[in-house]
């Protein structure tokens, strides 16, 4: 039954997308589902237009998916569930395969992360999030969700952070003290989306971008299903415009979408989940 996201496999698009579920929920702060959250997009997916009108343009002319074996989650922490999937990943080949990884918490996103750095010594990570994730342990492990940027900064790679609003003020000085390094977007202080876009390609320069796109970075009015809900985040008008304008822009060699704990009763943030991750898709793969 869950293997078909978006009912679009054996579409005709040129471009292979690899849809890989890790419903790993290890180091979330509260016990919230994350765990549900790659069935719970996967059924979602099945009632979303490939089409987007505002756009003109049909996924299913561009993209072909293919979906992955469910990744087993480990019992034993966040760091054995990474060398899980750097196993899993050595079959590839980051150079060519696109993955579309669908959490699980955000730990998920960085054995991706590194698979896709080997490539690209120039890659930039795009992150949207609430949260900084720049601590540099949590929870007695480097490799909790709350580190995943940490991390990421450690192997020298460039990130950029759209709507974080929740820090702690060593993580703020990080920021403030790292400008070459990272570029964070407020949401109290966005421009409009086209400024926005064309400021974060100036930052990023000719390299690739990865996307690792937290749920909770959305405002709770459309993305109440998170374990970490934090007022305040980007509006989906704000975020989807943003890739409109993003693209034609830098090659995206892969994306997460993580966090994601589905409420009972309601499928309004799986659906706007897979919305998100569409039009990202479509902003990129239409233009390439
Ligand atoms: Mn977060």
């Amino acid at each position: 039954m869950f293997d078909d996201f978006l009912d679009l496999e054996g579409s005709g698009g040129d471009h292979l997308i690899h849809v890989w579920p890790v419903p790993y929920q290890g180091t979330v702060s509260f016990d919230t589902g994350t765990k549900d959250g790659p069935e719970a997009l996967f059924r979602a997916s099945y009632q979303i237009e490939p089409y987007d009108p505002e756009l003109d343009a049909d996924i299913s002319d561009y993209c072909s998916f293919k979906t992955l074996p469910f990744q087993r989650p480990v019992a034993s922490g966040p760091g054995q569930m990474q060398q899980e999937m750097d196993v899993f990943l050595e079959k590839f080949d980051p150079s060519r395969d696109f993955f579309l990884t669908l959490g699980g918490e955000h730990s998920i996103a960085f054995p991706l992360i590194r698979f896709y750095s080997r490539a690209y010594p120039d890659l930039t990570v795009l992150q949207v999030d609430a949260h900084a994730d720049l601590r540099t342990d949590f929870q007695g492990s480097p490799h909790s969700h709350a580190c995943v940027m940490s991390r990421v900064r450690e192997l020298g790679i460039k990130t950029v952070s759209l709507g974080i609003r929740s820090m702690d003020r060593d993580q703020a000085q990080i920021i403030k003290n790292s400008p070459a390094h990272i570029m964070a977007m407020h949401p109290w202080e966005l421009p409009p989306p086209a400024q926005a876009a064309e400021a974060v390609k100036n930052f990023i320069g000719p390299g690739p971008v990865y996307i690792t796109f937290d749920a909770d970075g959305l405002d709770p009015s459309i993305m109440p299903g998170t374990g970490t809900p934090e007022p305040g985040g980007l509006e989906y008008t704000w975020i989807n415009d943003f890739w409109k304008h993003f693209w034609p822009g830098p090659k995206l060699v892969g994306m997460d979408f993580c966090e994601l704990a589905p409420r009972p009763g309601s499928v309004l943030s799986e659906s706007v989940g897979v919305k998100c991750i569409l039009r990202i898709l479509l902003s990129y793969f239409r233009t390439i």
